[in-house]
């Protein structure tokens, strides 16, 4: 039995996942044995200075990342998550810090995805926004239609503020049962995130492959690959 925790119906269910819910669809994380922060250097792929030195080389890295997005699809973890919103009430909500839209296409619905998305980009002057499968991969640098300014990925960067934190902030502080999934819980403000229900009286719930700094905080912390644990989980937590 992995948790005694049954979800009643008037229960706010929040879920954060962060890199590892992704990993068993084959999608590197950043901090792990060969994640991403292994080979580029965050200052110059994912940060607006970054941006502004070298345009060319961060469109690189972000063509060659949406372009895997063809090669991979969601994980049993993924699906799990979709069983849970069906299941729980409309207070559900899945806050996402990875930009490689599984949790979409896998069927969740209500999902923030608070660091941005790899499937779309924007103009950096007129703010116009394109849908990458749109766009000439082929150009070093895309180019807006409307006013010729540098497009940029829809990503937020390090130090530019994560998309809807006031939605968040407001999900949170009604959330009573968070579960947090394949995050190293390195990255703010999302890190905080746990604290914040803990001390709001939720209780949470760790899902990672690894013990992390923050593993004691959960009420429950499961260690194990969140594909296999996930629907397990689910499956207990949701018993009438
Ligand atoms: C902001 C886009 C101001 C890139 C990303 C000093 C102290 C504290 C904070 C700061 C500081 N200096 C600067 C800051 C702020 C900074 C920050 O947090 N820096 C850290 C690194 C110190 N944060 C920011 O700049 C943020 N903005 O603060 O603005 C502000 C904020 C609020 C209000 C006003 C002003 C912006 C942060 C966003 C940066 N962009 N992504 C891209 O994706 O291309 S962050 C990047 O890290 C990814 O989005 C990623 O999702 C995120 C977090 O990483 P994880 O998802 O946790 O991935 P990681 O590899 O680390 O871990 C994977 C985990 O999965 C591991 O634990 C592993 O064990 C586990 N795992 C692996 N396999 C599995 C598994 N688990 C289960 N199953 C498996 N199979
Ligand atoms: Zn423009």
């Amino acid at each position: 039995m992995l948790s005694n925790l049954r979800i009643k119906n008037d229960d706010n269910v929040t879920i954060l996942t962060g890199a590892g819910i992704s990993a068993e669809s084959r999608i590197r994380t950043f901090r792990d044995g060969n994640g991403l922060w292994n080979e580029h250097r965050v200052e110059d792929v994912a940060t607006p200075e970054g941006f502004r030195k070298n345009p060319e080389l961060v469109w690189k890295f972000y063509k060659a990342r949406y372009k895997q997005l063809s090669e991979v699809e969601p994980n049993p973890g993924h699906y799990a998550l979709v069983e849970l919103e069906k299941k729980c009430n409309d207070d559900f909500c899945l806050i996402t810090q990875n930009v490689d839209n599984l949790h979409k296409l896998a069927g969740s619905k209500n999902v923030i995805e608070m660091h941005g998305t790899l499937v779309n980009c924007y103009c950096s002057n007129c703010r116009s926004y394109y849908s990458m499968s749109e766009i000439d991969m082929e150009l070093p640098i895309p180019l807006c239609e409307h006013c010729n300014g540098r497009l940029r990925p829809n990503i937020v960067w390090f130090n530019e503020i994560p998309y809807e934190l006031d939605k968040i902030h407001d999900v949170l502080s009604k959330t009573s049962i968070l579960i947090v999934v394949g995050t190293s819980g390195q990255v703010y403000p999302a890190a905080q995130f746990l604290y914040y229900v803990k001390r709001n009286g939720g209780y949470t719930i760790g899902v990672n492959l690894e013990f992390t700094h923050d593993s004691s905080v959960y009420n429950e912390f499961h260690k194990g690959k969140s594909g296999v644990i996930l629907p397990e989980l689910i499956n207990q937590i949701t018993q009438i």
